[in-house]
Formats: structure tokens, C-alpha cells, sequence
């Protein structure tokens, strides 16, 4: 066979394959999960049933992972997030909050005080400044100066918590106490010193986005920050690829860039879950000692709609949404 008439058949069987391949991508696509919305811990499940009323209405999955925050953001008796969150060790409560849409456009608010939702100031951040990152006072201002209303986080039950934790003063932000074997008895009436939300989701036109906020650890030195606000570490969306969200100690997790990691390992071609795993092994190898006192865990979520998760220790659970599925899902774990 002559040459050229090699290169003909080639190109041929070349081009079908592609179309072959690119109608696989096309009904892979149609196949996609979509929508879905996944939260992590138990709050999550009122917080996705928000998001979902958006996502359900074929809404984008940015206005829906912020409607969705906003549920445990505005309800004092999640004390670790948003109103009615542990304070600081010095007795104030300071927020931190990151939004990330579908075109790599993010906004965040940290240490930041009395605004009960940082959820929308990081999403006006986002949308109405050049920048992506407000902190402390600045974002205050610009929060009151946006028709936000300052407003008194502190309720009776956080600061009795808190004046009870003075009279030892320990600080203990490694113990892992989403773990009821774990409990924390300098916490009356709560399971747990740190939960953060994150929550990420695919809406109907198969766009991303993810939404992460917290007050952070309890009784924290004042002018900490964690994870939680840092894009790439509490939370990071790639349009082409996922979204990952992260919770548990944030020093652990931004040291290893957590929730980029996931992303980027799902780019690899790992399933959600095995990313999740092979991040909170990272965390492992940093720190091999520290890794078995403490908690964190990842949830990640990819263009196709799957998801998974991975904690360090038992007890991290989610919270997910999509047409057949409300529920929570314990999240498997290394220890
Ligand atoms: C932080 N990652 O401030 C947050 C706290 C948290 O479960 O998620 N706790 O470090």
C-alpha cells in the first residue's frame, strides 16, 4: 500500500476514532450528576436544602453555595459558624469566608467582626473590587459601607463557653472532638470547638462553584486565621476539573495547599475520593505524630458530578443532594 494511501486510511480511522470519542465525551456529559450539592458535617443538610431550591430550579451552583452557607452562617446554635460562633480567646468573634465561581473568580473576607453573613461580603469582594482578599477592619468597612448591618455575634451560650474555658486557659486546637470519643468537656453543651462549612456544587448547566465559612478555632489567639478563607486551602474550583472543600485544623491544611491538591489530583485522573485520600495522606507524611491527634477532612466533587471524601479520624461526616439522593454520609477515614 502506497504511502499516501496508509496516511488516508490512518487519518480516517484517526477521525472516526476522535468522533467516536468526542460522542463518549458528549453522552458522558448527558450522563453527568447534575445538579448536586455536597456539604460538609451535620449542618450541612438544612444548608444543601437551601442551595438545592436554587439548583433544583436550574439556578447556578455560585447562587446556590451561597444561599446554602447563609443557612448555618445566620443559626446561633451552630456555634462555629457565623452568628452565635466561639470566640476568640479574647472574647471576639471573627469570621472567615471564601467564594469561588466557575471562571476562577474569588472573593474573601477574614477576620472579620461583627457581619453575620461573610458569605456575601466574600462574594461582593468578589464581584465589586479589584481585589480578592479583604481582612479585619478594611473588610468591615467595606461590609457596613455595602448596606451590611454591624451586628453583636456573641450570644450568652458561646461567651459562657468561653469564660468557662478561661478559668484553664488550654489551648488545644489539635483535639480532634468531632470525634464523641474525643469529647471535649471545656465545651458544655457542644460536641465540638471546630466545624467549619464547606460546600461545593454542580448546577444544571454543569458549571461549579464552592463556598467555605467559619469562626475559625474555638478560643483561637486573636487575629488567627485558618483554612477556611485561603483559596487553595479551604476550598478551590477548577471548572474543567472540580471543587474541593476542606475542614479540621487549618494550619495542616494550608500547609499542604489542601484543597488545590485535590483538585489537582483529580486532574491526574484520581476519583474524588481517592484525591481526598491521597491529600490527607500528605498530611500524614508532614506530620506522622501530630496526624493521629487531630482531625481534618476533604470532600471533593468533579465535573462529572461523583464525589467522595476522606478524614483523618472517624466522625467527619457530609451531607449530600442530587435527584435521587438527600442524605449524610459518614466519610471514610485513616484512623
Ligand atoms: C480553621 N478549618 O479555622 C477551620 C476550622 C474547621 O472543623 O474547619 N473546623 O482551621
Amino acid at each position: 500500500m502506497s504511502t499516501r494511501r496508509k496516511f488516508i486510511i490512518n487519518t480516517f480511522i484517526g477521525s472516526t476514532t476522535i468522533a467516536a470519542s468526542c460522542k463518549a465525551a458528549a453522552s458522558a456529559k448527558v450522563t453527568a450528576n447534575k445538579p448536586v450539592v455536597l456539604s460538609t458535617w451535620d449542618f450541612g443538610f438544612p444548608a444543601n436544602a437551601e442551595a438545592w431550591k436554587i439548583l433544583d430550579k436550574g439556578g447556578r451552583a455560585l447562587d446556590a453555595v451561597e444561599a446554602g452557607v447563609r443557612v448555618p452562617e445566620g443559626d446561633p446554635k451552630v456555634q462555629t459558624v457565623g452568628y452565635g460562633g466561639f470566640p476568640d480567646r479574647d472574647g471576639h468573634v471573627t469570621l472567615d469566608a471564601c467564594i469561588m465561581d466557575d471562571k476562577y473568580n474569588c472573593g474573601s473576607v477574614m477576620f472579620l467582626e461583627h457581619i453575620k453573613h461573610p458569605i456575601s461580603v466574600a462574594r461582593m469582594v468578589m464581584e465589586k473590587t479589584p481585589h480578592i482578599v479583604l481582612a479585619g477592619e478594611g473588610a468591615l468597612q467595606f461590609a457596613l459601607s455595602n448596606g451590611f448591618q454591624k451586628e453583636n455575634l456573641l450570644i450568652p451560650e458561646s461567651e459562657r463557653a468561653w469564660k468557662e474555658w478561661l478559668k484553664t486557659s488550654r489551648y488545644e486546637p489539635q483535639m480532634n472532638i468531632e470525634n464523641k470519643s474525643f469529647k471535649n468537656d471545656t465545651l458544655p453543651g457542644s460536641k465540638n470547638n471546630h466545624d467549619t462549612i464547606g460546600m461545593i456544587a454542580l448546577d444544571k448547566d454543569g458549571n461549579l462553584s464552592g463556598a467555605c465559612t467559619t469562626s475559625g478555632l474555638a478560643f483561637k489567639m486573636h487575629g488567627r486565621v485558618g483554612d477556611s478563607p485561603i483559596i487553595g486551602a479551604g476550598l478551590y474550583v477548577d471548572n474543567e476539573i472540580g471543587a474541593a472543600t476542606s475542614t479540621g485544623v487549618g494550619e495542616e491544611v494550608i500547609r499542604i495547599a489542601g484543597s488545590f491538591l485535590v483538585v489537582e489530583l483529580m486532574r491526574q485522573g484520581m476519583s474524588p475520593e481517592k484525591a481526598c485520600y491521597e491529600a490527607v495522606q500528605r498530611i500524614i507524611k508532614r506530620s506522622p505524630g501530630k496526624a493521629k491527634q487531630i482531625q481534618v477532612g476533604f470532600l471533593a466533587l468533579n465535573k462529572n458530578g461523583e464525589y467522595g471524601a476522606y478524614a483523618l479520624q472517624k466522625g467527619f461526616s457530609y451531607a449530600l443532594t442530587d435527584q435521587n439522593n438527600n442524605k449524610m454520609t459518614d466519610s471514610k477515614s485513616v484512623y
